[in-house]
Order: structure tokens, then C-alpha cells, then sequence
């Protein structure tokens, strides 16, 4: 049995700006920014503001929401990092790998093969803050 949201999570507290990030997008619904880890250059993770643990909890109007910023963040990535491919993935529960309970598109510039292991290393911060900027221009 799923164990319910916490709402301490990692997650939840950047969306309350309890804890800083590298935000790249927000509107009521949705938050995007930078992902600490990053498995290529340009890692974005795309969240919804609503409490929602896995791909089940999440409702019809989320999903459309978190989708549809997934999209600009994408379209954002390309012009800024000059790479076609974008890997999307989203893990759902522990056994499929889920570290934070929070549901979040990951939005990954590069081939598949290519990327770094999963939670691998934490990112130059400043490098995540320009990345971070030059997103921010390229949707604004
Ligand atoms: P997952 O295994 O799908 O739950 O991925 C969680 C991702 O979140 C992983 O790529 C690393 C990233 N992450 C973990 N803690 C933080 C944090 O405090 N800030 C940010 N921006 N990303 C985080």
C-alpha cells in the first residue's frame, strides 16, 4: 500500500519557497526549475502544485497543467542547449526508483544512453543558476 503525501517533502517546500531553487517557470499550477542532480545539461524537473505522490494522484487538470508546461520548458531547452532530443521520465514508487514523493516530469536534454546515472552528483550551482536564466529568457 502507498504510504500517504507528506507534505515535507523536498518538493513541497520549494513550492512553498520554504527552499530555494532555480526556477525556470511558474504559473498557478506548476513550477519548473532546475534539477540539483542533473543527468545532462539542462535537467528541468516540472512539478504540480497540488499533493500528489505518483502519475494515480494526479487529476485530469494537473496533469493537463504539468503537461503543458513540460511543453514550453522543452521547446525552451532546445533553443538554449541546440539539442533535439529531450528525454521525458517520471517514475512512479520506490520500486520503480522514486526518491522524491512529490510527482515530477523529469525533462532531460540528450539520448538516453548518453545520461548520467540517476541522482549522481550534485551540479555547480552557479552553472544551474545561468542555465536557469537563459531558460527563463528563451520562454519569457
Ligand atoms: P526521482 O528519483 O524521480 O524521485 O528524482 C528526484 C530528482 O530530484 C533527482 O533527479 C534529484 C532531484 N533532487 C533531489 N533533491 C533535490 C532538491 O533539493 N532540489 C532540486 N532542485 N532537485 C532535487
Amino acid at each position: 500500500m502507498q504510504t500517504p503525501y507528506d507534505s515535507n517533502n523536498i518538493f513541497a517546500k520549494i513550492i512553498r519557497g520554504d527552499i530555494p531553487c532555480h526556477r525556470v517557470f511558474e504559473d498557478d499550477k506548476t513550477l519548473a526549475f532546475m534539477d540539483v542532480m542533473p543527468q545532462a545539461r539542462g535537467h528541468v524537473l516540472v512539478v504540480p502544485k497540488c499533493a500528489a505522490i505518483e502519475l494515480c494522484d494526479m487529476t485530469p487538470e494537473y496533469l493537463l497543467a504539468v503537461f503543458a508546461t513540460a511543453q514550453k520548458v522543452v521547446v525552451a531547452q532546445r533553443h538554449v542547449l541546440h539539442r533535439d532530443g529531450i528525454v521525458q521520465m517520471q517514475l512512479n514508487g520506490a520500486q520503480a526508483g522514486q526518491s522524491v514523493f512529490h510527482y515530477h516530469i523529469h525533462l532531460i536534454p540528450g539520448n538516453v544512453h548518453e545520461l548520467h546515472q540517476h541522482e549522481g552528483g550534485m551540479a555547480d550551482q552557479a552553472e544551474l543558476a545561468a542555465l536557469a536564466e537563459q531558460l527563463r529568457a528563451a520562454l519569457a
